[in-house]
């Protein structure tokens, strides 16, 4: 039996400059974690409801007192001095307390924080080596290092004046660890870095610390990349693939049904967006496509799977939102094959388990990820291993908010030793 003593947030900053919420518990025993929640830019419409106070100037409107208020009076009086069996007995009761379908009483960034805290009090407590140790031992699967996707291309929402698309990413997949994945990728970042200096680019980043240059047109990040690549001595299409992320509702025109490319000079309905992607993978070794296309555009995420779905991870962002639910829906339709995990889309560490877990009887794969709004916060790293997603999405190896979840994997990696599995390539052997 596992009691909690007090729950406590306060109101700190996340690394765009925003406020957001951190939360400590503190266990009957006196153990204690504390957890920070992120905050997207490009956020789905169906994502859990984020309390921010509005209304009064401080912070423009974005502050979160209130959510922390409700940590501080209504969570921690309602779950105080109960004796819980186990964590995720803890986790309903929390999200009971809110009672609404999207956190709109509580806010999901007050529940949030007091389920990631919880879930690391509890662990450290029962006396694991870490959250991610805790969580492999809960749903007895074998602790896993993901295959990392490395954003190094900034644009849409996270960068002005780039690309319409938002993430060029490379998934470093020919290599036997986690470390060596890694070193591969920051070293083509660097390359890149390098390309866009002799060609006269500015070299600042994006929110997820990927460059973010004036690029003509979205195949020519493609091409800088490729060029990044060979440069490292690295091979592309074997050792290193490339994965996008659209974000295609930021492109969606919902008056007149198109997504307008402005750097490509193109408004284009989705059989046609679907007809670009499938020249792009031809063309280049794109293993993976998130937010392809706009939230909602049902029919054309089946158009998309039937038409590239055999070749190509296609990950649900906001469109899956990390909810059951919608989750549901794509497999029932044949819609997509892969899914985001966000926590805070949905609020809680149960329901994000829940969305993984059945994601994972769908057949499909699994990545987890940060926000662009980030914090020191590496609990996504833990998340990852614990819960063998097999991918993991956060960001450039830049900026301390992206490369502190790095530095947490390879703490993991190291705490693993001999026991560290990786599985490169073969995250991807329903593909290509
Ligand atoms: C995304 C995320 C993270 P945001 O779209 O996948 O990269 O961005 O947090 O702004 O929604
Ligand atoms: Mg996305």
């Amino acid at each position: 039996m596992t009691t909690i003593k007090s729950i406590t947030a306060i109101e700190i900053l996340d690394s765009r400059g925003n406020p957001t919420v951190g939360c400590t518990v503190t266990l009957g025993d006196n153990t204690q974690a504390t957890a920070y929640v992120p905050s997207g830019a490009s956020t789905g419409q169906h994502e859990a409801y984020e309390l921010r106070d509005g209304e009064d100037d401080r912070y423009f409107g974005k502050g979160v007192r209130n959510a922390v208020a409700n940590v501080n009076q209504v969570i921690h009086e309602a779950l105080i001095n109960t004796d819980w069996e186990t964590l995720w007995e803890f986790d309903k009761a929390l999200i009971g307390l809110d009672g609404t379908n999207n956190k709109s009483l509580l806010g999901s960034n007050a529940i949030l924080s007091v389920s990631l805290a919880a879930a690391k009090a509890f662990a450290q407590s029962s006396g694991s080596i870490a959250l991610w140790d805790y969580l492999a031992k809960n749903g007895e699967t074998s602790p896993r290092l993901p295959v990392p996707m490395l954003n190094i291309l900034n644009g849409g929402r996270h960068a002005s004046n780039s690309t319409d698309i938002q993430e060029f990413m490379i998934i470093p997949v020919g290599f036997d660890s986690f470390s060596q994945s890694l070193r591969a990728g920051v070293e083509i970042y660097h390359s890149l870095k390098s390309i866009l200096g002799s060609l006269g680019h500015n070299l600042n980043v994006g929110d997820e610390g990927g460059f973010a240059p004036q690029l003509g047109s979205n195949e020519e990040a493609l091409e800088l990349i490729m060029q990044a690549i060979e440069l490292s001595g690295y091979e592309a299409g074997t050792e290193i693939m490339l994965a996008l992320d659209v974000a295609a509702s930021e492109l969606y025109n919902s008056e007149s049904g198109l997504y307008v490319l402005e750097r490509q000079g193109l408004s284009v309905n989705s059989h046609d967006l679907i007809s670009l992607y499938k020249d792009w993978v031809d063309k280049f070794p794109i293993i993976s496509i998130e937010d392809g296309l706009n939230e909602d555009d049902w029919d054309g995420w089946v158009e998309l799977q039937n038409r590239l779905g055999n070749k190509v991870q296609l990950v649900g962002d906001d469109l899956l939102v990390t909810n059951i639910n919608r989750v549901r829906t794509a497999n029932d339709l044949g819609a997509c094959n892969s899914i985001l995990l966000k926590p805070n889309q949905i609020g809680s560490m149960s329901e994000t388990l829940q969305a993984l877990t059945l994601a994972r009887g769908n057949g499909w794969t699994t990545v987890m990820s940060h926000r662009s709004g980030e914090t020191e916060d590496s609990t996504i790293a833990d998340l990852a291993v614990g819960w063998a997603a097999g991918q993991i999405k956060t960001g450039a190896p830049a900026r301390s908010d992206r490369v502190a979840k790095y530095n947490r994997l390879l703490q993991i990696e190291h705490e693993l030793g001999d026991d560290a599995m990786f599985d490169g390539m073969k995250v991807f052997s329903d593909f290509g």
